[in-house]
């Protein structure tokens, strides 16, 4: 036995993970349910470092020093269920199975405490970055025992993104702590995706500016706060021509946005763990609106805003107060999915460190941002803060920021944009900052209705009203 791991499943990402690991020196076991994709990475990249081939799984498991850690990048669900299965049987007491794919992390939690009874680990690890960064160093989440990661940090640590000569990569708690982060991640991506398309279509809509010119506008906003991969990569999408027309390329693409699921699952998940992501949930509603053809086909025949084409300047002037919309909503973006990873880790028992988070977010992975930084020092300044937007330096931005936000919001509404992730950002701002809630009137309502019970202000105790009296008396409930 020679190699430090083994990789089964080399479609993308699991043949550009191995690549990755061989190319830092490691001798990486290889291994692949259909044997050609084996020999075709053998073939084709042999030469970058140590492999092992294995055509079976036992010739796989026999490849690897123990303990063994054998890595595991197959279709997420049922194929992970069945490879783990083929390779248990395999393992010993004191071996680490490693789940790199994009697991839902009740299944991750589930497996972990399966294998926990054959003294095996079982490391759930969200990988962010896609390909290039599993070839070139993703932003790498391990759940799993502390053990583990002893085993395994220093490897990963080694493979992943660096920024700052620091690795993005953390153990971050037991279990399933790693691929719930990842999922979290990808919801944040999702919000800060639609964050920037409305920037763009308020932009487009109510500035009049052309898509070639827009792009100049981010590449400027990407110069400051809003530096982010996102950012950068939105404006080479809005400066692209179609070569076919001759027209700007995001006016030939079909306005019908994909997902695959996991800003679904953060959104499902929230609603489990009552966490108000409302910037995350708007974004993956945004995602299903875009795509109810009939619907919008119906709907497109009513009544809109009022526009009005505005000056050079004004529009000049509106693009300024976009960028401050912009970067008050994606602060709040962020910190919903802050606080939605800080309600797991109080659910779970994960103890997941916000700042750790957002150091290993600054590279390899998606939503990778300037801002981050500032993130993680607000975080090691105070790592129980239960929201970014109290840090002294975020007050003072949103101090700056509120009016413009505000009147982006109204003038969206005017002239009949739709900015979903916008307001329900600012609305969540407010609804976090208001003294007192129309919830109150909901707790009556629910009383009235259903005899639910409420709270008083004044006094401890369950109450309810006999609404059906005419003296609507009020009796402590025991
Ligand atoms: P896919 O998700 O397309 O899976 C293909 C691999 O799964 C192949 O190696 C295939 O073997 C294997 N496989 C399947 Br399908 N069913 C199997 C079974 N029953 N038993 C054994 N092997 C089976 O690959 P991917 O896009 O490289 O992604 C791998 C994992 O990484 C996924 O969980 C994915 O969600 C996650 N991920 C992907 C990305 C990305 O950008 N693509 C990013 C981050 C995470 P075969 O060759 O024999 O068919």
């Amino acid at each position: 036995a020679t190699a430090q791991i083994g990789v089964t499943g080399l479609a993308v990402m699991g043949r550009n993970l191995a690549r990755n690991f061989a190319r830092h020196g490691y001798t990486v076991a290889l291994h692949n349910r259909t044997p050609a994709r084996t020999k075709a990475l053998v073939e084709d990249f042999g030469h970058e470092g140590a492999f092992v081939p294995a055509e079976t799984a036992e010739e796989f498991v026999a490849a690897l020093e123990r303990p063994r850690r054998l890595m595991i990048m197959v279709q997420a669900g049922a194929a992970t269920d069945a490879v783990i299965d083929e390779f248990a049987a395999l393992l010993e007491p004191g071996d680490m199975i490693i789940d790199g794919g994009n697991a839902h992390f009740t299944d991750t939690r589930r497996r972990e405490q399966a294998l926990r009874g054959l003294g095996i680990h079982f490391v759930g690890v969200g990988v962010s970055g896609g390909e290039e960064g599993a070839l070139h160093g993703p932003s790498i989440m391990p759940g799993g025992s502390v053990a583990s990661y002893a085993a395994l940090g220093p490897m990963f640590e080694t493979i992943s993104a660096k920024v700052d000569g620091e690795p993005c990569v953390t153990h971050v708690g037991t279990d399933g702590a790693g691929h719930f982060v990842k999922m979290v991640h990808n919801g944040i991506e999702y919000a800060d995706m639609q964050l920037i398309g409305e920037a763009y279509h308020l932009l487009r809509q109510v500035g009049g500016y052309e898509p070639a010119r827009i792009a100049e506008i981010f590449r400027q906003w990407n110069k400051g706060r809003l530096d982010s991969y996102l950012m950068e990569i939105s404006a080479e999408v809005l400066a692209h021509t179609d070569a076919a027309t001759g027209r700007p390329f995001v006016d030939v693409v079909a306005d019908s946005a994909g997902q695959k699921g996991t800003g679904r699952w953060t959104v499902r998940t929230a609603l489990e763990l009552g966490s108000p992501v409302t910037a995350i949930a708007q974004a993956t509603f945004a995602r299903a609106a875009s795509g109810q053809r009939a619907l919008r086909a119906a709907y497109r025949e009513l009544p809109g805003g009022t526009s009005w084409d505005l000056t050079a300047y004004e529009a000049e002037r509106f693009a300024c107060l976009v960028e401050h919309a912009l970067y008050a909503s994606k602060l709040i973006a962020y910190d919903q999915g802050w606080k939605m990873i800080l309600d797991a880790s109080a659910e779970y028992g994960w103890d997941i460190d916000l700042g750790a988070i957002a150091r290993i977010w600054r590279g390899g992975c998606i939503v990778r941002a300037a801002f981050l930084d500032r993130v993680r020092a607000a975080y090691a300044a105070d790592p129980c803060r239960v929201t970014l937007l109290t840090e002294e330096g975020f007050v003072a931005e949103i101090a700056d920021s509120q009016v413009p936000w505000r009147e982006v919001v109204a003038t969206a509404a005017r002239h009949g944009v739709p900015v979903p992730a916008f307001s329900a950002a600012l609305s969540y701002y407010d609804t976090l900052r208001t003294e007192r809630l129309p919830a109150a009137l909901t707790q009556g309502q629910r009383d009235y209705f259903g005899a639910h019970t409420y709270r008083r202000t004044d006094r401890e105790g369950r109450f309810h009203t006999l609404w059906e009296r005419a003296d609507r008396s009020e009796t402590e409930v025991i």
